[in-house]
């Protein structure tokens, strides 16, 4: 910790700032500044020392890492005590999913800069490559009954666009109802898990894991995804700092969590505004087989209403879709 919170201060300072101001700040000794600023420089960061000045945090582009230390830059510290930040996991919300039954409160964070295990939907995979892309859950716990926790999947496809866009400058789609995409490739898949009491059928958390291509370039995308997935920097051609918009989601996924559910017209809107699903023929696929259906709207609960080819009109609220020009 005294790592992190020595870079945060540097990276705060656009000057020298002596070791005594930084032990006393910290309350820690001189000796643990030393040792965190070698730590610091071990892992590339390029930090100036000078005799009866203090040290210097050299700006590097270059570097992009996703650690507590960078985080705090852009977050306060009663936050960052609610943020687990990894190196590699199998999964994120798989880690969250034990928190949760170990009492993490809501709000509780686990973000990764690899995951060897990264999940989809239905057992399916999310690839999830080392240091370039986000992968992140948090850990809810609403006070609401079964049904009406798929929204929750919709809201975070709003914050997280808003995220996107203020880091970023670029506004993604969104294919209804778990996709945020760039020019009809995906960037972000987003999975959310319910947990419920056997007993009284009370939901006893939510976990949503939010899987983001940042910084990769197309040829880092296996052949199997080659043709559906982009990145951030794959369609702007600029690098973004992965902690930035780590904390903007956060920042987000807070807001929401304080919006919801008295502000869903609000996102309703958005959510419709953001949707490129309506008014295609989709596929509704529904086990191993697919219907043909044409996306009518959204409904007010997010839920999808779809015409089969027969005249039949439904509503589908979980569950997915197919479009011809994407995943
Ligand atoms: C999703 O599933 O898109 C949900 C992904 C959620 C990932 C996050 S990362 C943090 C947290 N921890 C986890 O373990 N998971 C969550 P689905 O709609 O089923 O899409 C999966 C499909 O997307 C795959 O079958 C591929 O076709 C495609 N895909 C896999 N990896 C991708 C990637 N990095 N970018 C774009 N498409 C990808």
């Amino acid at each position: 910790m005294t790592r992190d919170k020595v870079l945060a201060i540097l990276k705060q300072n656009n000057d020298y700032v002596s070791g005594e101001k930084i032990s006393a700040g910290l309350g820690v000794s001189r000796m643990a500044v030393s040792q965190a600023v070698k730590s610091l420089r071990n892992d590339g960061y390029n930090i100036i020392s000078v005799t009866n000045k203090g040290y210097l945090l050299q700006e590097n582009p270059q570097i992009d890492k996703l650690t507590i230390g960078e985080l705090m830059t852009y977050l306060p510290e009663e936050r960052i005590e609610q943020i687990l930040c990894l190196d590699t996991i199998d999964s994120t919300n798989t880690k969250l999913r034990e928190l949760a039954f170990d009492n993490a409160p809501t709000g509780y964070v686990v973000i990764a800069n690899q995951q060897t295990n990264g999940r989809g939907r239905r057992g399916r995979s999310f690839v999830s490559p080392k240091d370039t892309g986000i992968y992140m859950s948090i850990l809810l716990r609403p006070d609401c009954l079964p049904h009406e926790c798929p929204t929750i999947t919709a809201w975070t496809a709003v914050s997280v666009c808003n995220a996107i866009e203020k880091v970023t400058g670029i506004s993604p789609s969104i294919k209804w109802v778990n996709d945020l995409l760039i020019n009809n490739k995906k960037i972000c898949g987003i999975l959310s898990e319910l947990s419920v009491e056997s007993e009284g059928g009370h939901v006893q958390h939510i976990i949503v894991g939010i899987g983001i291509n940042t910084n990769e370039e197309s040829e880092d995308f296996p052949d199997e995804i080659k043709n559906i997935a982009t990145s951030i920097y794959a369609e702007t051609g600029k690098k973004t700092t992965r902690a930035q918009l780590a904390a903007e989601i956060i920042n987000e996924l807070d807001a929401m969590m304080k919006d919801w559910p008295h502000e869903r017209d609000r996102y309703l809107k958005q959510y419709r505004k953001l949707n490129i699903t309506t008014g295609k023929d989709i596929k509704v696929i529904s086990g191993n087989s697919g219907k043909n259906a044409k996306a009518l709207e959204i409904n007010k609960d997010f839920s999808l209403k779809v015409m089969y080819e027969d005249g039949t009109i439904a509503d589908i609220s979980s569950g997915e879709v197919s479009t011809k020009l994407s995943t």
